[in-house]
């Protein structure tokens, strides 16, 4: 077996084969990142891509819950529910107890053109914070509750 540059064996090496399955399954691959949670906890992994959330169905389609935007997702208010703040709508979206997105009033963004977000609990307080990437000098962190 011969390794690649990185020194890891290239996917076809392990007999791996990716198919792309995209539009058998009822997605849409267009716009910007995608992202992966469990949105209404059936343990089936949902999905965003193409600005869509689409509901993973036991893993044989998908089904599309909500138009949000391109974006990044997690659970800002700890309710269990993973929510998602879209970057490209400059909106945060609410999971309202599974597959509803309800828009959550933000703190004054930039008036700017974002070009991505991320989310992490920067000052430890257990709560999750938002960091929005803009390319002026007035990026924004955002910080727990949002009040
Ligand atoms: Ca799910
Ligand atoms: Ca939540």
């Amino acid at each position: 077996m011969s390794l690649g540059a990185a020194g890891v064996a290239p996917a076809q090496t392990a007999g791996v084969v990716f198919k792309d399955r995209t539009a058998d399954l009822g997605l849409v691959s267009v716009g910007e990142g995608a992202c992966w949670a469990d949105f209404n906890q059936d343990g089936w992994t949902d999905v965003c891509a193409g600005g869509v959330i689409s509901q993973n169905r036991a893993g044989t389609n998908f089904a599309k819950v909500a138009e949000v935007g391109a974006g990044v997702a997690a659970d800002f208010d700890n309710d269990g529910f993973t929510d998602f703040f879209s970057w490209s709508r400059l909106k945060l979206y609410r999971n309202d107890g599974g597959m509803r997105f309800v828009e959550f009033m933000l703190p004054q963004l930039p008036k700017s053109v974002s070009r991505g977000a991320a989310w992490g609990d920067f000052n430890n307080d257990g709560f999750t914070d938002l960091y929005q990437r803009s390319p002026s000098p007035s990026d924004k962190t955002h910080q727990g509750s949002f009040k």
